[in-house]
């Protein structure tokens, strides 16, 4: 029998693409009818039904689509599966992009379904699988194509929409473990369905427990057009290490165990000239020519820059032994840090002490590399801002101003948002719940 697929983009129905896949003779069907968890071939062949623009394919056996351009990197893309001429009517399909989680379709009396797909990479994998009438798989059929690259998301904004998220550790926070989505609406609200990111943990086999403990940056980590999240472990069993996990773009659940959604840090890459790993890692800048991130941290007690060197994962941490705290001191064990970058580039470091309360915005914050030194303004916050209470304050342009804000995380799920005016005011708005969907 011969299955036609036909890819074209959800948008306007318009057909980008036509694939063809012929599936094994029906003679082989009784011949895998007692061994029916053994696929059987399927093949492709050349389209048959009229394609914008058609992709290329071996008549038999290869599978092979070359790059077509009319897909776009976290944009769905409606595929549609359908039998061609002759042979039995499959029943269904399973399918998996990229080596994903295995979906089943339902094809209709003619053997048609519609999957929607979204391409997390510049070279997809779509691998399909037709169901016989009797149940028996088929071979796998694998295609590949090319999508472009997904519209830059805002710094922040790891679900497309335009507004920045809130990216919480579980194992914590009130929360069960996992890194969990809680996707903004602009304005200090959070939705309802927050969004475990991390079902896979970091891809070690650990599964979600894997983020516990850790501390999570987002930013431009592998320097695609998406927001990725950086995992850091300031102590337990991978004290020093990090993960970068290349976000999807739609907020959607990172599959850090299959092979290149994950970058691993090892151990002593972050730490300082004395060999101490950072026990606090938040966002900075990044360069003008350089979209990569820069990273600022405490280690060994002292406020450290760690400047990222124009590649994934590559970071040197420059200490800044003489960097006093807000109040005139050294005692940088005493201060929490929260980091993130506006829009339009410019990195805010906030810092609380959480034993008095004091908040401190320091704005604009450039590293100079010739002298070793950072430069920011500096302005005071609170006296007052949940002193000795047990928040986790989480940065980020809640309201889109480009003058960054502050989330803070309590400890039974709930989330208030803090905005800032450009002269320094802070106003709380009404605490959400972190809701996991269900
Ligand atoms: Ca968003
Ligand atoms: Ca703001």
């Amino acid at each position: 029998m011969t299955v036609t697929f036909f890819l074209r983009t959800a948008l306007a129905g318009a057909v980008a693409t036509a694939l063809a896949v012929t599936a094994a003779p029906t003679s082989a069907e009784a011949a895998r009818n007692h061994r029916p968890d053994r696929p059987t071939g399927l093949t492709t062949s050349p389209a048959t039904d009229c394609a914008a623009t058609p992709p290329s394919f071996a008549p038999d056996g290869d599978v092979s689509l070359h790059a077509d351009g009319t897909t776009k990197i976290g944009k769905p893309v409606e595929i549609v599966i359908a039998k061609g001429a002759g042979g039995v009517v499959p029943t269904g399909y399973r399918y998996s992009l990229n080596r994903s989680e295995h979906r089943a379709a339902t094809a209709d009396t003619e053997g048609r379904a519609t999957i929607t797909v979204t391409p997390q990479r510049f070279l997809n994998t779509l691998e399909v699988y037709g169901l016989s009438p009797a149940g028996n798989i088929g071979d796998s059929t694998t295609i590949t194509f090319n999508s472009d690259a997904g519209d830059l998301a805002d710094e922040g904004d790891l679900t497309g929409d335009g507004h920045t998220d809130l990216a919480v550790v579980g194992g914590a926070n009130g929360l069960s473990s996992g890194l969990w989505l809680a996707a903004g609406n602009g304005s200090g609200g959070l939705g309802a369905n927050a969004v475990n990111l991390t079902p896979a943990g970091i891809g070690a086999g650990g599964g979600p427990a894997e983020v516990d403990g850790a501390q999570v940056v987002t930013g431009r980590f592998t320097g695609g057009t998406f927001q990725d999240v950086l995992i850091y472990y300031p102590a337990g069993d991978r004290a020093g290490m990090a993960a970068i996990l290349r976000g999807n773009g739609d907020g959607s659940p990172i599959r850090a165990d299959i092979s290149g959604n994950a970058v691993y840090l090892p151990a002593g890459l972050l730490s300082d000239n004395r060999g101490n790993d950072p026990v606090q890692l938040v966002r900075a800048a990044h360069t003008a020519d350089n979209v990569l991130p820069d990273l600022i941290g405490i280690a060994g007690n002292r406020l450290t820059y760690i400047a990222n060197s124009g590649f994934t994962g590559g970071y040197l941490s420059r200490p800044l032994p003489q960097q006093t705290t807000p109040t005139g001191d050294l005692a940088w064990n005493t201060w929490t840090l929260a980091g993130t970058a506006t829009a339009d580039g410019r990195a805010t470091l906030f810092l609380w002490q959480k034993t008095t309360g004091q908040l401190y915005a320091w704005r604009d914050v450039t590293f100079d590399p010739a002298t070793k030194t950072i430069s920011y303004t500096e302005q005071h916050l609170s006296d007052s801002w949940y002193p000795a209470q047990s928040i986790t304050p989480s940065a980020a342009d809640i309201n889109g101003d480009d003058v960054a804000d502050l989330w803070a995380v309590g400890p039974t799920a709930t989330a208030t948002p803090w905005t800032v005016t450009p002269s320094g005011t802070i106003t709380a708005g009404p605490a959400q719940p972190i809701t996991p969907a269900p």
